[in-house]
C-alpha cells in the first residue's frame, strides 16, 4: 500500500492544523484565531483506499522569544527528519513577506542537509481571495524554492483537498502501512482533553492572554459512562486569572461547557469537568515547569 508521513510548516495561523484535522476527518489538533497555538508536533492519520497518510502537524514558524518558543520552533524543524515528503503552507491573501521569507530560508537550510524529498507549497484560505488574485501569489513564491508543485486550497472548506490527496498519494512510498484502520493520533484522550480546554480559553480571550496560557489536567477517571476531569489553567499575573475567569465566573463558565460539549462528542461519554486557575509567573522560561506541561 502507499504509506508515508507529510510534515506541514509555515508561519503561525497559517491554517496548518486546520489542514490535518480536514484531511484525517477527526479534531485532532486544536485551532484557534490567534497565532501559536499549535505548541507541539501533533501526528494524525487519514485512510484511504490505496494507503495510509500520516500528517505531522507543527507549531508556527517564527523568531522565538520565550523557552517555549524555542522548545516550538526546534519540534517544527525537528518533524522534518520524520517526514517522507513536506508542504509549506502559506496564506494566499498575501504576498510573502518577512514571516513567509523566514520559513522558506529555515526549511532550505535543513534541506540542504538532507537527501532530496518532494516540497509542497500550500497556499491556503483561497476561498477569502478572488481567483485572479491567485495566480500573482503563485508567481511570487514559485521561483523562492523548487517546489514538486504548488497546490491553492482551502482547508476550512476543503476547496482543492482532493487534488492535493492526489498528488501526495502518488508520491508516497509502496510499503505495508503502520496503523490500525480506526487509529488516527498518537496523543491520549486525558492529552487532547487538555488541549480542548486550551482552545477555548484561546477563543474566549484576547491580546497577551492566549501567549500566557497553558492547560494541565489533573484528574482523568474514565468510568462506564463518564469521565470525570479535573484541570488547570495556568496563566502568568493576577490580572490574567481574573480575566479568564471573567465577570462572577462566566468567561470560565462559557470555557467548561463549550470543552465538555467537545470532549463529549470525542468520547462518546458524559463528561464532569472542573476547571481552576493557577498563577504560575514566567512559566514560559521555566525550564522544568515547560517540561512538566509536556513542551
Ligand atoms: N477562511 C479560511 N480560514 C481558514 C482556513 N484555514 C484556516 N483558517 C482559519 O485560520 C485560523 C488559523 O487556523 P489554524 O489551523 O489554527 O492555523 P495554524 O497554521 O495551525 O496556526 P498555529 O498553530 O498557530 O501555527 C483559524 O481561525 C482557522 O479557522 C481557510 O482555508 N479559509
Ligand atoms: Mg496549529
Amino acid at each position: 500500500m502507499k504509506y508515508g508521513a507529510m510534515a506541514i510548516l509555515g508561519c503561525p495561523n497559517v491554517g496548518k492544523s486546520t489542514l490535518v484535522n480536514a484531511l484525517v476527518k477527526q479534531k485532532v489538533a486544536i485551532v484557534s484565531d490567534k497565532p501559536q497555538t499549535t505548541r507541539t508536533r501533533v501526528l494524525g492519520v487519514a485512510h484511504f483506499p490505496e494507503g495510509q497518510l500520516v500528517l505531522l502537524d507543527t507549531p508556527g514558524l517564527h523568531r522565538p522569544w520565550h523557552r517555549l518558543n524555542k522548545r516550538m520552533v526546534q519540534a517544527s524543524l525537528d518533524t522534518i527528519q520524520e517526514a517522507d515528503l513536506l508542504a509549506i503552507m502559506v496564506d494566499g491573501q498575501r504576498l510573502p513577506g518577512p514571516g513567509d521569507r523566514l520559513v522558506l530560508e529555515q526549511v532550505a537550510q535543513l534541506l540542504k542537509e538532507r537527501p532530496p524529498m518532494p516540497l509542497f507549497l500550500l497556499i491556503n484560505k483561497v476561498d477569502l481571495i478572488r481567483k485572479s488574485k491567485v495566480l500573482p501569489i503563485i508567481e511570487a513564491y514559485q521561483h523562492l524554492m523548487t517546489w514538486t508543485e504548488i497546490v491553492p486550497l482551502s482547508a476550512k472548506t476543503t476547496l482543492n483537498l482532493d487534488r492535493l490527496l492526489d498528488i501526495v498519494i502518488k508520491k508516497l512510498p509502496e510499503v505495508e502501512g503502520a496503523y490500525d484502520e480506526d487509529f488516527v493520533t498518537d496523543q491520549s484522550m486525558r492529552h487532547l482533553a487538555g488541549e480542548m480546554i486550551r482552545e477555548k480559553v484561546l477563543i474566549q480571550t484576547r491580546a497577551e492572554l492566549p501567549y500566557a496560557v497553558a492547560v494541565t489536567v489533573e484528574q482523568y477517571e474514565e468510568e462506564d459512562r463518564v469521565v470525570r476531569i479535573a484541570a488547570a489553567i495556568f496563566v502568568e499575573k493576577d490580572s490574567q486569572k481574573g480575566i479568564v475567569i471573567g465577570k462572577g465566573g462566566e468567561r470560565l463558565k462559557t470555557i467548561g461547557s463549550e470543552a465538555r460539549r467537545d470532549i463529549e462528542a470525542a468520547i462518546g461519554k458524559k463528561v464532569y469537568m472542573e476547571l481552576f486557575v493557577k498563577v504560575q509567573a514566567t512559566w514560559r522560561d521555566n525550564e522544568r515547569i515547560l517540561s512538566e506541561l509536556g513542551y
